[in-house]
């Protein structure tokens, strides 16, 4: 089981990039805008170490066995979602 959680701002075209395949292909999950929202920005940088978006929190597990993953670069989340999907 995982859940994710894209960290995005709305004028990044990389960003766009990213929701616009999660539209095509129906995927929905929870949006964390940096710039709307300064506890996001700083969960992101503290982290996943850069400010940089998109990025995709991939949450797996739960509770104490639960784990993090901070993935950066558009084209990396949308092949990774691409793969988690089609299993
Ligand atoms: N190669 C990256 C580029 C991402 C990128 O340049 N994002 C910009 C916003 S559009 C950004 O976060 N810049 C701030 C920074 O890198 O610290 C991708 O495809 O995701």
């Amino acid at each position: 089981m995982e859940t994710y959680q894209l960290f995005k701002y709305d004028s990044c075209p990389f960003c766009a990039r990213v929701r616009q395949f999660l539209n095509q292909a129906g995927i929905e999950m929870e949006m964390q805008d940096i710039l709307q929202d300064r506890s996001a920005y700083d969960a992101l940088v503290a982290g996943g170490g850069s400010r940089q978006v998109p990025c995709l929190r991939i949450e797996r597990g739960e509770g104490e066995s639960a784990s993090v993953q901070w993935l950066y670069e558009s084209a990396d989340i949308i092949a990774y979602l691409q793969q988690a999907h089609s299993a």
